[in-house]
């Protein structure tokens, strides 16, 4: 890429952060997704912090401004009123003062903070409100670590496919069996207004995320027995390797910032987890699987759900049965890293987590990949995504086959990871817990 080229996208990137800037908080996209969205936040702010440092702090302090009272951080905040999203907060219902979602998404914030510290022009100046957010980080991971995982076997469950941000992956099909999708209260969805149905997940789908909806107010938003009661509990590797990740990385934080008890117990979280994680790995697949913990047996479902387990510091030989997973999947494939293994019957290339590739789980995949020392498959990702985006725009998500952009566009995380691909390369290897 000449450094013109590299100027152009950093700008065009940029402006699209700048377009979706609501002042505190960041829209993912207009119209599709006019709030804001928990992880979608944490990685913008990354994107933020390359040209404005204040503006990527006050995008994570503001998300968790609207951190629950058991520690849970929603997965949407509804900062104002807007019809062009289902369901909103009158669906939700969480009570909260400004309303929020009731379920959580990936805990990135952990590893997102620190980065951006990291590469702080001025951490004397930032200290105090790095450690003010350090501190509500950890009661989040405290809440996931405990909800989510109450009887300490050390992996957390997700109890709502949205949880896991990666809505109708495959991986959910098995035991979105258990959830009916009768008898809930008549809704009209409005993500088939802004973006291809045909791209979307299904009527079927959509029904059972409402009847978990719909069962979890009925049980007032009790985090302490939801996980339990909770016909759709799943452990997802993805889910897991960024909390065990998030966890590592707020302990060195936790460390720099003189919270020696916080760092204390992430180091012993993710110690935890990380043992616990074997428990996923397939050998046969050459990757980790989901865990149904209703029925205690992995799901059959080669998703990237077990491929973002190489963010966390998962063993050398499964990092790299990982990485040569991937380029035989690069085979298949004319841009990585789809969000389903294309060899699979039910492999669907241009509907949502089934299939398609995403700027973000590319970022995760080859951060962790490079920390493993495998930096050409760090590089074919990261060159896979610059070409996504120079052949299709900034969408939300791509064909891997073809590389048409699909569902929303001018996407924010999307921008965000195009800064983060622009500056190349910075990973080192992580410190063993
Ligand atoms: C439900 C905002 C979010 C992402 C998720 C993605 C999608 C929402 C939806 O959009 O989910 O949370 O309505 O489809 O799956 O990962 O955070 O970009």
């Amino acid at each position: 890429m000449t450094p013109n080229e590299h100027a152009r996208l950093a700008g065009q990137a940029s402006q699209i952060l700048r377009e979706n800037d609501r002042g505190a908080y960041t829209v993912p996209t207009k119209g599709l997704y006019p709030f804001q969205w928990n992880w979608d936040s944490c990685l913008t702010a990354l994107g933020f912090a390359a040209f404005d440092e204040d503006r990527a702090w006050r995008e994570m302090e503001t998300l968790f401004a609207h951190q629950w009272p058991d520690g849970m951080v929603p997965h949407i905040v509804f900062h104002q009123e807007d019809e062009g999203y289902f369901p909103g907060p009158d669906v939700w219902r969480t009570g909260r003062p400004v309303p929020t979602s009731g379920i959580t998404q990936p805990a990135v914030a952990g590893f997102t903070a620190r980065r951006i510290y990291e590469r702080s022009k001025d951490k004397a100046a930032n200290a105090a409100r790095v450690r003010a957010l350090v501190e509500k980080i950890d009661r989040w991971h405290a809440f996931l670590c405990s909800a989510r995982d109450p009887r300490g076997e050390g992996l957390v469950a997700i109890i709502h496919p949205w949880e896991s941000g990666r809505d109708n992956a495959i991986d959910w099909d098995e035991p979105f069996q258990r959830v009916p999708g009768e008898g809930i209260a008549p809704y009209r969805r409005r993500d088939v207004d802004h973006a291809d149905p045909a791209h979307r997940p299904t009527k079927e789908q959509y029904d059972r995320y409402l009847w978990l909806l719909e069962h979890f107010r009925r049980h007032d938003w009790n985090n302490g027995v939801l996980h339990d009661l909770s016909p759709f509990r799943v452990v997802d590797p993805g889910f897991n390797a960024i909390l065990i990740r998030s966890c590592t990385d707020l302990a060195a934080l936790a460390d720099e910032l003189g919270a020696a008890d916080i760092a204390r117990a992430n180091r012993a979280r993710a110690e935890k987890g990380l043992a616990a994680l074997e428990r996923l790995w397939s050998e046969r697949h050459g990757q980790y699987l989901c865990l149904d913990r209703t029925t205690d047996g992995l799901i059959d479902s080669p998703s990237v759900g077990g491929l973002i387990a190489v963010f966390a510091a998962i063993p050398e030989a499964r990092a790299g049965a990982i990485g040569a997973r991937i380029m035989e999947i690069a085979k298949r494939c004319r841009y990585v890293v789809p969000s389903h293994d294309p060899a699979d019957s039910r492999f669907d290339a241009k509907r949502y987590w089934r299939g398609p590739a995403w700027l973000i789980v590319n970022y995760l995949v080859s951060d962790g990949l490079a920390a493993a020392g495998m930096d050409a498959v760090a590089e074919t990702i990261r060159a896979s995504s610059l070409q996504l985006i120079e052949k299709g725009g900034f969408a939300e998500y791509y064909d891997p086959l073809t590389g048409e952009p699909c569902g929303g566009g001018q996407f924010t995380w999307t921008a965000a990871m195009v800064l983060e691909f622009l500056r190349g390369g910075e990973a080192r290897a992580l410190a063993p817990v």
